[in-house]
């Protein structure tokens, strides 16, 4: 039997939908946030207008906190621009990987250097101001084991978008969470902080997906391993610079990760 529960505020639900709302804390939350080392992963890909002013408004807006960019080897020469920052500033660091593989590839890649570099709240983002850096206070100010800036809880907007995008990002999540019956309402979206013990047990390794689908495939993971998952309301508007990476390949993988994580089958236990 599936729990329906609202998922605006902290719930955990076990890999059995079942609700509970502190069994997994204490396993969890280990690492608590206090002047804990925080890590702010950005991917990159043609992103040359974007890196310099997101890397002053993150560093500006948030205090004790490291930016590490994970760039494709850009065309455009973003990594060089983000290589001459960090030879300037030790709090920025850039991951150069050789190809362009995917949003996936890039934040897997990104959330194991992330770890390894002593990080306890990672947070993921994208370098196009789409995600305000301000509101990464608010997102670390969150006491849960990932905190999903969230398009579709109250308080959440997408200012500008036309009605054919609201229709299209909407039916997409409501066929997710049908799919997968995971009690969060932004399945899709790319904003948020994870938690160190959280990011350790997901098996990072053997995360499939390449592109955008990585976002439901780790909301899905955190969801089976008890997580708390918290959302809290942004404000997402359209990028202002460059241009957007999203393709129809990558919603038909999307589509393809919702079948495989798909309740109506295998719904398989994890200890
Ligand atoms: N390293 C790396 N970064 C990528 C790749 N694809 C996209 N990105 C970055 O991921 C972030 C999100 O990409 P966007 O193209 O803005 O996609 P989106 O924000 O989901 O969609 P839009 O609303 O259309 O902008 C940006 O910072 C991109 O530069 C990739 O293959 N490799
Ligand atoms: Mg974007």
């Amino acid at each position: 039997m599936y729990v329906r529960k609202e998922c605006v505020s902290t719930v955990t639900i076990n890999q059995n939908n079942e609700v509970n709302n502190n069994a997994s804390t204490t396993i969890l939350n280990s690492h608590c946030c206090g002047d804990s080392q925080i890590i702010v992963v950005i991917p990159t890909y043609d992103e040359r207008e974007n890196v310099k002013p997101m890397a002053e408004a993150v560093l500006e807006t948030t205090k004790n906190v490291r930016i590490l960019f994970v760039d494709d080897n850009s065309p455009d020469g973003t990594g060089e621009v983000i290589d001459e920052m960090a030879s300037k500033d030790e709090r920025i660091v850039c991951l150069h990987r050789q190809k362009k593989e995917g949003l996936g590839r890039a934040y897997i890649s990104g959330f194991l250097k992330a770890l390894e570099m002593g990080a306890e709240r990672v947070i993921q983002m994208d370098c196009d101001f789409s995600h305000k850096p301000a509101d990464i206070n608010r997102l670390i100010a969150e006491d849960a084991d990932l905190v999903i800036g969230s398009r579709y809880v109250k308080g959440g907007s997408t200012p500008g978008w036309p009605f054919k995008r609201r229709f299209i990002s909407r039916a997409g999540g409501l066929f997710i969470r049908l799919m997968t019956g995971i009690k969060v309402k932004d399945v899709t979206g790319g904003f948020k902080c994870w938690r160190r013990g959280l990011l350790e047990k997901l098996d990072l390794k053997n995360v499939a997906s390449a592109g955008y689908s990585f976002q439901l495939e780790m909301n899905n993971r955190a969801w089976r391993k008890g997580a708390t998952i918290k959302e809290i309301p942004i404000a997402f508007s359209d990028r202002q610079r460059g241009y957007s990476k999203i393709s129809g390949a990558i919603a038909i993988e999307s589509i393809k990760m919702a079948f495989a994580l798909s309740r109506f089958k295998n719904y398989k236990k994890e200890g």
